[in-house]
């Protein structure tokens, strides 16, 4: 049985790199769907390919040709590209057969909130950061990512559900933890002084959802909804808009056991 919301948000898939996990994105989307789908942003991973560290599977194609489909039972899917995808922006304003690409988008939930659709990455400009620093945390992170996919063949043999070993050491790390918290800051700055009523976007990987009073002077009073879909590299999340017009934040831990048979199934 599927469900279904007005509004589903994924971000992050980084479809085409070697840590993308697509057949866990079409197993989810095979139960989850919405009368407007958004693509947040990083979907594709276009730097992995054009330097050569890109791998496109089997379950990368599937996912696609799911996702096109999705178009013909869903009224509106909206494609807002990364800075991973950034080629695509230049498609602004057009559509990729069923698919709307937009550079950013505003949704309106049922309850009449005005949500800003970016996926963030210009909040990253009003953090300094030490270029060393974050290039060690880069390639660390896709170490961890491996060794992560490694535990987890050995979770799924003895039917353990996925686990993430990037978000344990990611809440653990002090100033991996602190970039993170300033980046929330900026974003939800940046969403006040602009009106909106919240922003829905990925980047960062850390998926979740916080109300914030804006800490900046000129809008004291504005509360503020921030909300990150996080990504389908390693923590499997969604934000999804119920009926009511609140926002939710799914978390999706199937067994790798499961997703594969489902994938085959799909395929078959
Ligand atoms: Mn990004």
């Amino acid at each position: 049985m599927s469900n279904r919301y007005r509004a589903l948000w994924i971000s992050d898939v980084h479809l085409g790199s070697r840590d993308s996990e697509p057949q866990r994105l079409a197993d989810f989307l095979a139960q989850n769907t919405a009368d407007t789908v958004y693509l947040v942003g990083d979907i594709f991973d276009m730097k992995a390919l054009s330097q050569g560290k890109g791998s496109w599977c089997h379950a990368s194609s599937l996912l696609l040709g799911m996702l096109s489909e999705l178009g013909s039972n869903t009224p509106e899917i909206i494609y807002v590209p990364g800075n991973h995808d950034a080629p695509m922006r230049s498609w602004a304003g057009k559509h990729l057969g069923n698919i709307r690409v937009e550079r950013e988008w505003t949704h309106t939930t049922n309850d009449g909130k005005r949500y800003w659709v970016t996926h963030g990455d210009q909040f990253e400009h009003h953090i300094e950061i030490n270029p060393v620093s974050y290039h060690i945390g880069d390639q660390s992170y896709y170490l961890m990512l491996r060794i992560n996919r490694w535990i987890n063949y050995w979770r799924s043999r003895f039917d353990k559900p996925w686990w993430s070993l990037a978000n344990h050491v990611k809440n653990r790390v002090h100033a991996a933890r602190r970039m993170m918290n300033k980046f929330e800051e900026v974003a939800i700055r940046e969403t006040a002084r602009r009106g909106f009523d919240g922003v829905i976007c990925g980047h960062i990987h850390r998926a979740g959802i916080r109300h914030s009073a804006s800490k900046d002077s000129a809008c004291k009073d504005s509360a503020v909804t921030y909300a990150n879909c996080g990504d389908w590299v390693d923590s499997m999340t969604a934000i999804v808009e119920e009926k009511s017009g609140a926002l939710n934040l799914l978390h999706w831990h199937r067994t790798p056991k499961i997703a594969r048979i489902m994938t085959e199934a799909v395929a078959a």
